[in-house]
């Protein structure tokens, strides 16, 4: 079996020498088609029979693993890719550091590792179904395809989970499997298990910022599993993360796109007062500071995707092995983080203040602060869109204290800027620092379809160049 190119042959496409694991092969099979179900149910609304100009790995070689050509969403091949196995792989940090990575779930932490397969699953259906409306109102075919890239793909990142609780776990790891295709986002009953994948995703801006920040809590908790002394969550989730860096891609240009069309009309117009919400919509296009309220929201929501702050589930996850730092192996330190503590930022007497704790309860924290720092890096390059234009905002990431449910500040109310402030004040200040009712049906009034090759709605510019280089007016989807 050549592990670096995918096996297409069966009704499964693998690279994990499926056709010689039979158990596994038959547990997957009866698995497929309730997902199909779920997919025609739950995924893209309305575009089910289209031609997209969808990538599928053809191979999980970093260079060249993607293969472009049109395909209707259902035909997508959703497969089981593994990256290579890493020879003579030890387990990086914690208690078995340098001992040989596991090829089977080590028994004592088997609930642990499920629970945590689990929630990563959890996620990846969910935000298909977040966003199963938003091809109507797509603003070009360019943008609906990569809707569509992502949402796809995210189906296959259940798959990957679904393969490790079937491989691994046995009758109640397809329990779980069964499990992930009953909930529901936002439902009362069966909801998703983690906040931010309960919340709406109603227009493309939401989108933008969900693939920009929530897609990024992906990529840091995929890092973060693939240091995994349980090798086969490591080798899946490196090629996970292979796939997220386009979803990332999608948020940071979206955003950036729209950014761009606001300052450019801001400029024809000669307006140069960003605060002048009433006559930068008049040009249809969405202003700076309900940009920025977007951002705050889906910033705060996400950080409460990294739990608390002081936590003994993430202390003992990495105590064994299996849930380890971001860049654990770029790290130089004893990987054991015994003796060593971490600044953690607190909610203590009344304030907002820094305290060294142990550094092993605080990994969540140290994973957030990981995150804060990777946003900031695209908001920068948002930043350098509107200083390009010479108009005074700056897009800014709020506080960590802002608008969260989960952790340290849970039970307070903080501004923008980490001050704490009472009930009222929040509520009389809440509209200044969130989307309003009156921004959601300002955006929502924008949110026209474009579906006519090279063409893109008022509020957003093209992108720079196309996917797989093609040309601006190429129809990336062939809409049924
Ligand atoms: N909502 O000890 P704590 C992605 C619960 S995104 C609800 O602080 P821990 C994607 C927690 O479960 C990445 N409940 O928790 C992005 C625990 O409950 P139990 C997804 C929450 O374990 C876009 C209790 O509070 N992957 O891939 O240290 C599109 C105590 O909490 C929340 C992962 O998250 C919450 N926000 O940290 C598609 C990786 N936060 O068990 C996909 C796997 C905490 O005591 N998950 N709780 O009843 C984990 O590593 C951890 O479970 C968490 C929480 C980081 C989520």
């Amino acid at each position: 079996m050549n592990i670096i190119n995918v096996d297409y042959d069966g009704l499964i496409p693998n690279n994990v020498n499926l056709s010689g694991d039979p158990r596994v092969k038959a547990a997957l099979e009866k698995w497929h088609p309730g997902y199909l179900d779920w997919w025609n149910d739950m995924g893209p609304d309305g575009f089910q029979e289209s031609l997209v100009y969808l990538r599928t790995a053809v191979s999980v070689d970093p260079k060249g693993w993607a293969k472009f050509d049109y395909v209707k969403m259902p035909d997508y091949k959703w497969g089981i890719l593994l990256a290579p196995q890493g020879e003579d792989r030890k387990i990086p940090f914690g208690a078995h550091a340098g001992e040989k990575a596991w090829q089977e779930v080590p028994g004592e932490y088997r609930a642990m590792l499920r629970r945590l397969i689990v929630i990563q699953g959890d996620t990846e259906p969910a935000s298909v179904e977040q966003q199963r409306l938003l091809g109507k109102t797509a603003p070009s075919l360019y943008d609906m395809r990569n809707l569509f890239q992502v949402n796809v793909e995210e189906g296959r990142h259940l798959w990957a989970m679904v393969y490790l609780l079937q491989k691994y776990f046995g009758a109640d790891g397809r329990e779980e499997a069964e499990a992930l295709l009953q909930r529901r986002s936002g439902d009362e009953d069966t909801p998703r298990m983690l906040g931010a994948f309960n919340e709406e995703t109603p227009d493309w801006l939401s989108f933008f910022m969900f693939t920009f920040f929530t897609d990024r809590d992906g990529k840091m908790q995929l890092e973060a599993l693939a240091q995994s002394g349980f090798d086969p969550l490591s080798r899946t989730t490196r090629f996970m993360l292979t796939e997220e860096a386009h979803h990332m891609f999608v948020g940071e240009t979206g955003v950036g796109r729209t950014i761009e069309r606001t300052c450019q009309e801001m400029q024809k117009a000669g307006i140069e007062d960003p605060f002048d919400i009433n006559a930068v919509r008049k040009l249809g296009v969405i202003d700076l500071p309900t940009i920025q309220k977007k951002a705050n929201l889906h910033f705060s929501l996400t950080l409460d995707l990294f739990g608390n702050e002081i936590s003994t589930n993430a202390a003992n996850a990495f105590h064994a092995g299996i849930k380890g730092r971001y860049r654990e192996d770029k790290l130089d330190d004893d990987h054991k983080l015994e003796s060593s503590t971490y600044p953690v930022t607190r909610f203590k007497d009344g304030r907002i203040i820094t305290e060294e704790v142990p550094a092993l309860s605080a990994l969540n924290m140290r994973l957030r602060d990981d995150y804060v720092a990777d946003c900031q890096g695209g908001v920068s390059r948002w930043n350098k869109v509107i200083e390009k234009y010479n108009i005074g905002f700056q897009i800014k990431l709020p506080h960590v204290a802002f608008h969260r449910h989960i952790g340290e500040f849970s039970s307070i109310k903080a501004d923008v800027d980490g001050n704490v402030i009472d009930d009222a004040k929040w509520e009389k200040s809440k509209e200044e620092v969130l989307p309003s009712s009156s921004d959601k049906d300002y955006i929502e009034s924008l949110m026209n379809p474009q579906f006519e090759p090279g063409k893109f709605a008022s509020w957003i510019v093209p992108p720079k160049v196309g996917i797989d280089n093609k040309p601006g007016d190429f129809e990336y989807v062939k809409i049924a």
